[in-house]
């Protein structure tokens, strides 16, 4: 059971002792979804409640017992937190995947915020193999605002094996040559969601045609309903849990106030519509103005097809909603990345080391690259501890690509070249042709997995390795 440790605002600085910290136990293991109107077997992970995922209260430590039900090997990641290297759930020789039956035990101190676990072994987080994992501050202890929480997934009832080998098998039979950049016109018979730029070239959304997406594991045929209280203040919490997918979150007739992106704190950015790239999360504050029933949509980039829940007061009608929008979603893009400031900045310091990383790869043949590099068969990105670090990333694609790395929080410090104080996170778009550099402090020695968090790209080669000088 989850130990609720009392929040005392003059011990912050303490340390809490780990003896007050109960394990937890978390279970990945295999459950039953209905999923248009039909049942399907999907992984799990499930916490000490018996709900998905882990709720931390202040100043408790991640101490977890992961017990693998799941009748094959499985290895989860603690996607943005900064756990020490070989407790970061990457399938690393050193941190083999957890076999069937066996338990792996974790204890690390957590980063508040509104974070996510998901499987690092093969295809597992598209049957997902996936949950939230939510670090509550102490400032949401005093707040008073009622907690949502939305997790998104694209859903298929074909299996995650042959979703890819409908991308690598069907675009490596037409005879196109390996594209890249400015020549890529055309993707070939996997993109579903062409879009014109307005350059004449074709920019290209949606490797796979999903059948259904999920908030909270259901369609907007039978949404959850949230009651909420009229005119009462609400704290989403949205994470994007897609393997392929991103999202524009639409809050209809209410206004929101993104307050974090990725667990750490922004300066406040209002907003009805805004993009949530894979792996993505932001923190919405929302005040409800009456008694009615409020959706909240997703809506896939590209396309008209959405998902949501819907906020209702108690006693108000909820009225069928229909799945699909009036019109496709634009591309999802950095409109909102570039209004976004921290309030927790890097101290101002030149890098020590700069590493520039080109992001190159087609949808024929399918295959995506980091630096001509092509996973496992990578050249190491070298670190050292205590050095200030900047990656740029180049997008050589006309493919959007969420970068996401392991053990670091990064401030984004450009984009396209600009600089700019953005956002502190630990997934960044990088938008076809265009470029994101990101800035770090070199504080978590280990390997450290850098890859994209479209899990088809990153299983066809889109991952490298950020490593400190000394480990291994
Ligand atoms: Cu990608």
């Amino acid at each position: 059971m989850a130990v609720t440790i009392p929040f005392l605002p003059t011990m912050r600085a303490i340390a809490v002792p780990e003896a007050r910290t109960a394990k937890l136990r978390l279970t990945a293991g295999i459950r039953t979804l209905a999923v248009n109107g039909k049942p399907v077997q999907v992984f799990g992970l499930i916490g000490p409640n018996g709900k998905p995922g882990i709720t931390l209260s202040p100043g408790e430590r991640f101490h977890v017992d992961l017990v693998n039900q799941a009748a094959t090997p499985t290895i989860i990641h603690w996607h943005g937190q900064l756990p020490p290297w070989m407790q970061d759930g990457f399938p690393w020789p050193q941190t083999p995947p957890i076999p069937a039956g066996d338990t792996r035990s974790y204890d690390y101190a957590p980063i508040a915020g509104t974070y996510w676990m998901h499987s690092h072994q093969g295809l597992q987080e598209q049957s997902l193999m996936s949950a939230p994992l939510i670090v509550r501050s102490a400032e949401d202890m005093r707040a008073d605002r009622q907690e949502v929480m939305l997790m998104l997934h694209d859903f298929s009832f074909r299996t995650p094996d042959e979703l890819l080998a409908g991308l690598t098998k069907s675009n490596s039979s037409q005879s196109a040559m390996p594209k890249s950049g400015m020549d890529t016109m055309n993707m070939g018979s996997g993109s579903m969601g062409a879009m014109n730029m307005g350059s004449g070239m074709a920019m290209d959304l949606n490797d796979i045609d999903y059948e259904a997406f999920l908030a909270n594991d259901r369609t907007l045929a039978d949404p959850e309903v949230i009651r909420t209280e009229p005119g009462g203040r609400v704290q989403l919490r949205l994470i994007n849990a897609a393997s392929a997918t991103q999202f524009w979150i639409d809050l209809g007739a209410l206004t929101g106030t993104v307050v974090a992106v990725d667990g750490h704190p922004v300066r406040p950015v209002r907003g009805t519509r805004l993009p949530l790239a894979i792996a993505q999360r932001l923190d919405v504050l929302i005040d409800l103005p009456g008694n009615g029933a409020y959706p909240i949509f997703a809506q896939v980039e590209g396309k008209r097809a959405r998902t949501g829940i819907v906020l209702a007061a108690s006693g108000a009608s909820v009225s069928r909603l229909a799945a699909e929008a009036g019109e496709n979603a634009p591309p999802v893009d950095l409109s909102l990345e570039s209004r976004l400031e921290t309030v927790t900045p890097l101290a101002p310091r030149a890098p020590d080391v700069k590493h520039r990383v080109i992001l190159a790869g087609a949808m024929a043949p399918y295959a995506w690259s980091m630096n001509g590099e092509y996973w496992p068969d990578v050249t190491p990105l070298m670190i050292a501890k205590g050095q200030r670090v900047a990656i740029e990333m180049l997008n050589h694609t006309m493919m959007p690509h969420p970068m996401h790395l392991h053990g670091h929080a990064f401030q984004v410090i450009a984009i396209n070249a600009t600089p700019l104080a953005g956002a502190v996170r630990d997934t960044v778009l990088v938008p076809p042709m265009g470029s994101v550099t990101i800035a770090f402090d070199a504080d978590n020695p280990g390997r450290w997995a850098f890859h994209c968090h479209n899990l088809y790209h990153m299983m066809t080669g889109m991952m490298t390795e950020v490593r400190y000088h000394g480990i291994i």
